[in-house]
């Protein structure tokens, strides 16, 4: 059994705390624990607003705190995020993710990420046979 404390991990175990333009991340369980997934809590900054595509991965995300918007730019639907709302990336999709205040969100990626992804230009993250090589 793994059990982690978020604060634990906050103040002591830095590796697993990322951050990059807007956004901050701890990630709470990651490629080499052997889940099959990884899990990370992530705060985005109020007033952001993010161009993602996983290209690689599969994301489902769960609004704890906060709201704002998601657009899928394949269809240019725009949903309300708000506590209790989740996400599904199914289909890699391309989105534009806003906080009109701070978001605290509960991501899942597959396949795992390996802990020291961020975002490349396309929006996206290697993918774990990119890193291994
Ligand atoms: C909301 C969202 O897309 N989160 C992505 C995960 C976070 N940026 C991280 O841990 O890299």
């Amino acid at each position: 059994m793994i059990v982690r404390d978020f604060n634990e991990i906050v103040k002591s175990d830095r590796d697993r705390v990322v951050s990059d333009a807007q956004w901050s991340s701890v990630r709470m369980l990651l490629a080499d624990d052997g889940m099959g997934f990884s899990f990370h809590i992530t705060f985005l900054e109020a007033g952001s607003e993010h161009t993602f595509e996983y290209k690689n991965h599969f994301e489902s995300v769960y609004c704890m705190q906060g709201t704002g918007s998601i657009t899928d730019l394949a269809t240019g639907e725009t949903h309300a995020i708000k506590p209790g709302v989740m996400y599904a990336l199914d289909q890699h999709d391309r989105h534009v993710l806003r906080a009109e205040d701070e978001l605290i969100m509960a991501c899942c990626f597959n396949p795992p990420v390996t802990g020291t992804e961020v975002h490349r230009e396309d929006g996206s993250y290697a993918a774990p046979e990119e890193i291994e090589a």
